[in-house]
């Protein structure tokens, strides 16, 4: 069954990694968050379109997540030697990546065909596609002012207050052709666990995206990235706190609301069933939290059974 989900950084290219060992070569298309999107030394940088390309090619580095495995820094080391501030890690591997993405970009390639290209080089077989082909940048209000999305979250280690989001660019962003292929031919939608305010929303927000997705009749399923009422990494929680949300598998839920059929919690929430059957959707409590890979397949595995349980194929 073909099947598409929607992924920001680390906490969903884990699920989609388990998707991917679930569905045979060729079933799964990845749609990931660029608001992200920076361009350190002009190199433009697509860290949640990274993180899940080299995690779905088996060369993420599994401690933090986020770049190539077996990585080194001497680049940066020689920036660094030359005065530069180098508080944005990129490895010597990962900076190929940036460095033939800009080039073709520079030479007027669409972000989804650089995507498709270099993902298809690192031998993955599935299908991964940004949100949108233009540029589109969050900006985080917060009392120290308005900062740019990796100033918050990697220079200042995330410790402003996130008090509105704003993302620049996104009434010129499309639904690229790739996306609405994949959606309208999808048997299940999935909405992976990433942060629902700067991961799943700026995906949601492409002028189009929710139509395409409410129109199409593939059961759609979100996995919730709040676990016992917290973020299992990132600022997710205290993101929804500081923006108003409930800080609960419901106020996640709600966020979908409208969207989605069923939703994935951790048994640790299992209190909250009825608060989110009650948005409409059917629930399944189960060990939400991925350690390894065994639990990524699992977990990836009872979310399809979930979709087929809703209607998919
Ligand atoms: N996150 C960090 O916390 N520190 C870093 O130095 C860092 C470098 C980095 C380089 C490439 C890349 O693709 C991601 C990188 N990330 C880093 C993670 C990134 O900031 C986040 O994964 C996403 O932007 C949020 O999901």
């Amino acid at each position: 069954m073909r099947v598409v989900a929607l992924a920001g950084g680390v906490g969903g290219a884990k699920l989609a990694a388990g998707l991917q060992a679930a569905l045979p070569p060729g079933d799964l298309s990845v749609v990931v968050n660029t608001a992200d999107d920076f361009d350190p030394w002009g190199l433009r940088v697509c860290p949640d379109l990274d993180t899940v390309m080299y995690t779905l090619a088996g060369l993420a580095n599994t401690e933090t997540g986020w770049g190539v495995r077996d990585e080194s820094f001497d680049a940066l080391s020689m920036l660094s030697a030359y005065g530069e501030d180098a508080w944005f890690r990129l490895g010597d591997r990962d900076l190929a990546t940036h460095v033939l993405r800009t080039q073709r970009l520079r030479a007027g390639a669409r972000l989804t065909e650089v995507t498709v290209g270099l993902a298809g080089a690192l031998g993955v077989r599935n299908t991964l596609l940004p949100m949108c082909d233009e540029p589109v940048s969050t900006v985080l209000k917060t009392p120290a002012g308005l900062l740019e999305f990796q100033e918050y979250f990697v220079r200042r280690r995330q410790r402003d207050e996130v008090l509105g989001v704003e993302l620049r660019g996104i009434e010129d962003a499309r639904v690229t052709e790739e996306v609405s292929h994949a959606v309208n031919g999808a048997g299940a939608i999935i909405f992976c666990p990433s942060n629902p305010v700067v991961s799943i929303a700026p995906i949601l927000a492409v002028p189009g995206m929710r139509e395409l997705l409410a129109n199409s009749p593939a059961p759609k399923v979100a996995v919730s990235p709040i676990v016992g009422g917290r973020a299992l990494k990132g600022p997710a929680d205290r993101m929804l706190d500081s923006l108003g949300y409930e800080v609960s598998v419901t106020g996640v839920a709600r966020m979908y609301e409208g969207l989605l059929d069923g939703f994935v919690m951790d048994r640790a929430d299992e209190g909250e069933e009825a608060g989110v059957s009650a948005l409409g959707m059917r629930v399944l409590a189960t060990d939400a939290v991925m350690r390894d890979e065994e639990d990524r397949e699992r977990l990836a595995r009872e979310v399809l059974d979930l979709c087929r349980e809703l209607g998919a194929p």
